[in-house]
């Protein structure tokens, strides 16, 4: 099979070749936030650590972390590294659990996300002969803007969509024969079920999809490989660090390669700080190596996940990082025993639910208590042998057996949640435990 890069030059160099990349950008840039950021550089101070300590890659470990507190401490200007007249943009985190967060990019930034999101295009089995159908969310949100910036890289005809207005994302799906999706993996979810109750997913010409920004199982992304005829592509980032493309899949779908030219990544224990290897489970760290005016050293994702340099068959060379499996923050501690959404998730798909849900957390009388609302299938719907009651009961007792508590389970009826365009609702924690 005839294989494709945007760059084969840089995703197929040797690890020798990478990391040689990596040391030569790190020693420039620890000097460039030292010169130009105060307050990374008091963190430096405060660590003994000076610029000249800093000979190679191997030294990252050394340097300070950066955790999004000490982001929203510096809001907004705290961490530019350059003069506001070099910046040509700004992007920005939709702050639901805080103050923004904002990020900056010079034209030269810009131009390293929009590398990046052309490379997980192309992985994707995109060229420029393929129409990309953006329909994440434009403006302070990176979807948007990051998956246009790598199409138009690319070559390929580019439809910003955003999201939103149903009718008029699928009718220029199958007039202008899209051939490739970018959403969030509910969004993409929605579109295919809505095309399937018009009537025209033999209209849809789709091949491939590329989504992220938010959780999903395996199960999902099977179900809507299956609902569209497509292969689902993951793709990773943050706004911190840039955008999505931060990682992407390639055909092998087993793991994200990091954009390590540009990304230096690193797994921690989060409890501690310090460095995994390889293989081991904890969070992941990122440094920017080569952007200009928000460079993050050392910075805290609080996603939790896996790194490999296991040899992948699509030829990259760049290390893969296994599906966020949760985030250190927004892992729900449910009657002492921790939940990942993602686990209810697997047992609803496995149980043939549709991927749409909320978790309604709450505590009564010192209590916690842990809703599951799912939507039946129209099948099940309209299924009358089977009673409400004893569904709920089995999905209760197949979750109880993944989670090892008992979860209130409400079965609803079909499109009775409300749709979301961008990141789905999946948790409502009505227990406010974070706030002082
Ligand atoms: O979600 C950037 C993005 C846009 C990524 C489009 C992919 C596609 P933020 O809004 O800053 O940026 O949210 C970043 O979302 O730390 C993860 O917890 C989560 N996340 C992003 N991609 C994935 C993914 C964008 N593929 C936060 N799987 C990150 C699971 C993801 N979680």
């Amino acid at each position: 099979m005839e294989k494709h890069y945007f760059q084969p030059e840089i995703e197929t160099m040797s690890q020798e070749e990478i990391r040689k990349i990596q040391s030569e950008k790190l020693v420039k840039q620890v000097k460039h936030v030292w010169d130009n950021v105060p307050c990374y550089r008091a963190k430096m101070e405060e660590k003994g650590v000076t610029p000249d300590d800093i000979k190679s890659i191997d030294d990252l470990h050394k340097l300070p972390f950066i955790t999004k507190d000490d982001l929203r401490d510096q809001y907004p200007y705290g961490f530019l590294a350059v003069p506001q007249s070099e910046c040509v943009r700004i992007q920005s985190t939709s702050g639901t659990t805080g103050r923004r967060v904002v990020a900056f990019y010079t034209q030269d930034d810009v131009n390293i996300w929009d590398e990046c999101c052309a490379r997980a295009i192309v992985a994707a089995g995109g060229t420029k002969d393929d129409v990309v159908h953006v329909s994440y969310g434009y403006g302070l949100f990176t979807g948007g803007p990051g998956l246009n910036g790598g199409s138009h890289m690319l070559g390929s005809l580019t439809l910003p969509m955003s999201s939103g207005n149903t009718d008029r994302q699928l009718q220029f799906m199958t007039d202008l024969g899209s051939t490739i999706l970018c959403c969030t993996p509910s969004y993409a979810a929605y579109l295919g079920e809505s095309a399937r109750d018009r009537g025209i997913l033999d209209q849809i010409k789709l091949k491939a999809g590329i989504f992220g920004a938010e959780a999903w199982t395996e199960e999902m992304r099977h179900e809507i490989e299956e609902l569209l005829g497509i292969k689902a592509y993951d793709i990773y980032g943050l706004t911190e660090i840039s955008g999505p493309g931060v990682s992407f899949e390639c055909e092998e779908q087993r793991g994200m390669h990091i954009n390590e030219d540009h990304f230096a990544a690193e797994i921690i224990n989060p409890e501690t700080g310090e460095v995994l290897p390889e293989g081991e489970k904890g969070e992941l760290v990122f440094t920017c190596l080569d952007k200009a005016a928000f460079p993050l050293l050392r910075y805290r994702t609080r996603d939790i996940t896996v790194l490999t340099r296991e040899k992948c068959s699509c030829g990259r060379t760049h290390v893969r990082m296994r599906k966020p499996m949760g985030r250190s923050d927004d892992m729900l501690i449910v009657k002492g025993v921790n939940v990942f959404p993602s686990q209810i998730e697997t047992v609803l798909l496995n149980n043939n639910y549709a991927p749409q849900y909320q978790i309604i957390v709450d505590r009564i009388n010192h209590s916690d208590t842990i809703e599951v609302h799912v939507e039946m299938t129209e099948e099940m719907y309209a299924d009358k042998s089977v009673s409400k009651e004893s569904r709920e009961r089995k999905l209760q007792a197949a979750l109880k057996s993944m989670l090892g508590i008992l979860v209130d389970v409400v079965l609803l009826a079909p499109k009775s949640i409300v749709r979301s365009e961008g990141k789905a609702v999946r948790i409502v924690d009505k227990r406010n435990l974070y706030k002082s």
